[in-house]
């Protein structure tokens, strides 16, 4: 079984779109091991975006990510990595396949309403960033 890290963000958590978001995970049938509501302040949000310093987006992106409360989680399925991230769909909401999370709910490249983790080692690093 293989774990990834789910972040509903600000633009989906103000929409009352929680509910909504999980449903969907839940019949793709992704098993939720653990999940919390969170308020990142901007210094936490920097080191979660690390790898993204020095973009041009990173001030922008930072401040938008500790701007409301996000919902992390921790989803388990076999190939739950690869498999989240064919559901959320590409970073632009208006490129994003049909039926995807973003192209569903996204509003644009920045508020696109939900992060999954590329990677393997990505996971690794972001699961305990949220859950120790
Ligand atoms: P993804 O979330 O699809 O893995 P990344 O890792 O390239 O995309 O980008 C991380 C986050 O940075 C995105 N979810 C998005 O919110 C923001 N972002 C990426 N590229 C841009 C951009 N060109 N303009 C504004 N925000 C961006």
């Amino acid at each position: 079984m293989e774990r990834t890290l789910l972040i509903i963000k600000p633009d989906a958590t103000e929409r009352h779109l929680i509910g909504h978001i999980v449903s969907r995970l839940e019949k793709a049938g992704f098993a939720i091991t653990a999940m919390k509501t969170h308020r990142l302040d901007k210094a936490e949000a920097r080191r979660f975006y690390a790898v993204h310093e020095g973009k041009p987006f990173m001030d922008d992106l930072t401040d938008y990510m500790a701007s409301g409360v996000i919902v992390p989680m921790v989803l388990e399925k076999n190939g739950a990595i690869t498999g989240l991230r064919t559901l959320i769909g590409a970073t632009d909401p208006a490129e994003a396949d049909c039926g995807t999370l973003r192209q569903e709910i996204g509003r644009d490249k920045q508020r696109n309403s939900v992060h999954a983790s590329d990677s393997t080692e990505s996971a690794e690093t972001e699961i305990p960033f949220f859950f120790g």
